[in-house]
């Protein structure tokens, strides 16, 4: 019997991401200014190994090869992150112009290779002069913002036509400022959630800017949709599992895509929930051409007494026949179906892209370097075997970006995760495509997955 071919729509956009501190490296050259990432990892123990990003993947000097290579393996969008601090020394007031031409020789170069440019305005390496004035939980932060999405947009709107404001303005929020395991390190619930509800207005600042220069293209917001199972159909574990719902997903879709608050959770918030002042929800509301989704994995949700303000415990879940990746996470593809066809029946059926999707895996080296990483081919076949099984059930999905392009920089794990479809040797910075790169580009090629 011939086997079913997952084929995708004709203007399916096949991409990789990555992010700027993650990869560029180059912290503190061309009068680039040091953001909260640049000093966070400093402080002692806060960061694996005691790694930094001062040099990561080394990607502001091998931009050009970089780009080669992501024609060599077919991509056809390569989704960046700029870097605040480096257009922007101080945040807010003078230009760097030798940081913004970085970004516009990258547009050049990917538009001569043939890749389509996304452009993320932010994704977590604030500017160290605004966190000394607060950070996001100063409602300043909304202007200032503003200004940075003004700068970049004047050089780059003209060429770029796909655009996001924040990268998983959770995870800046409720893991710099909540948990305080990323920069600035904060741990306090209060800040935590006004710090959201500024990055949502500060979102909403940067699509007014965008919408009213008239560039034509389209922007967005990028949320991270971790799958959330109760653990029991008892009150307590849905209740718990509602709330984790409520600060992951609703907290960030509702205003946008219903024009409301989740009211009933500010309540149960009580003194932490976030001052909102009279036409905030307006600002708010209808800001999203195309919602961005960051997927990775699955956790069933239990009530717990000791689990923190929300009083709730997050256990992996791995659906049968799987395991966890390398990060722990519980793998579950139809996690990814199930969060795109919730936004599509609870949130007025948007325009979406899977914005991040990947593995992390322990890849090992032959002695050629090449890594063989059929546990990640194995990941993302099968998350994009659901994915297509949403679109042909209506799900209006315009793109699929893995995460990543390189290997590179986890955050407060340094560079013990691997996520790439390139493999970077971080002693010499040598890139070499895995497998997995191989794999995507005939999935690129055909439009399709094979099971
Ligand atoms: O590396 C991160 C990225 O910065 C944001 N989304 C999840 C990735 C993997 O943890």
């Amino acid at each position: 019997m011939e086997k079913k071919l997952y084929t995708f729509p004709d203007n399916f956009i096949w991409g990789g991401i990555a992010s700027a501190y993650q990869i560029e490296g180059a912290w503190n050259e061309d009068g680039k200014g040091e953001s909260i990432w640049d000093h966070y990892v400093r402080l002692p123990d806060r960061i694996l190994n005691g790694d930094t990003g001062n040099t990561a993947c080394d990607h502001y000097h091998q931009m050009p090869d970089d780009v080669k290579l992501m024609k060599e393996i077919g991509l056809k969008s390569y989704s960046f992150t700029l870097s605040w601090p480096r257009i922007l020394p101080e945040g807010i007031g003078e230009i760097n112009q030798k940081g913004l031409d970085f970004y516009d020789r990258l547009v050049d170069r990917l538009l001569e290779a043939g890749i389509l440019p996304k452009a993320t305005l932010y994704h977590w390496d604030f500017p160290l002069p605004l966190q000394e004035k607060g950070g996001w939980p100063n409602r300043d932060s909304i202007d200032w913002f503003g200004e940075y999405a003004s700068a970049v947009f004047n050089k780059l709107a003209d060429r770029v036509n796909l655009w996001a404001t924040h990268n998983e303005p959770w995870v800046a929020a409720f893991l710099g400022y909540g948990a305080g395991i990323h920069a600035p390190g904060i741990n306090d619930a209060t800040q935590a959630y006004q710090a959201a509800h500024h990055l949502l207005l500060s979102h909403a600042k940067a699509v007014e800017i965008y919408r009213s220069g008239n560039y034509g293209g389209e922007i967005g917001l990028i949320l991270n949709l971790n799958h959330l199972i109760p653990g029991s159909d008892s009150d307590e574990d849905l209740e718990a599992t509602q709330r984790v719902y409520d600060e992951t997903h609703s907290l960030f879709l509702d205003p946008i895509f219903l024009g409301k608050y989740p009211e009933e959770f500010f309540k149960w918030l009580g003194p932490n929930q976030p001052q909102i002042e009279a036409g905030d929800l307006e600002k708010l509301t209808g800001t999203a051409d195309y919602l961005g989704i960051n997927h990775y994995n699955s956790d069933k949700v239990y009530y717990d007494h000791f689990g923190g303000w929300l009083k709730a415990r997050l256990e992996p879940y791995a659906a049968p026949g799987w395991g966890f990746t390398q990060m722990g996470w519980g793998i579950n593809p139809a996690g990814l179906k199930a969060e795109v066809m919730n936004i599509v029946e609870n949130y007025s059926h948007p325009k979406m892209m899977v914005t991040e999707n990947g593995c992390a895996a322990v890849d090992i080296p032959d002695e050629n370097g090449f890594v063989n990483d059929l546990d990640r081919i194995r990941f993302l076949r099968a998350h994009l075997i659901t994915l297509q099984e949403a679109i042909e059930e209506g799900a209006n999905v315009r793109g699929y970006y893995v995460w990543s392009v390189l290997d590179n920089f986890e955050w407060e794990r340094g560079y013990s995760k691997k996520f790439g479809l390139i493999r970077v040797d971080f002693q010499t910075l040598e890139r070499i495509p895995k497998q997995s790169a191989y794999w995507y580009r005939d999935v690129i090629k055909n439009h399709a997955v094979q099971p």
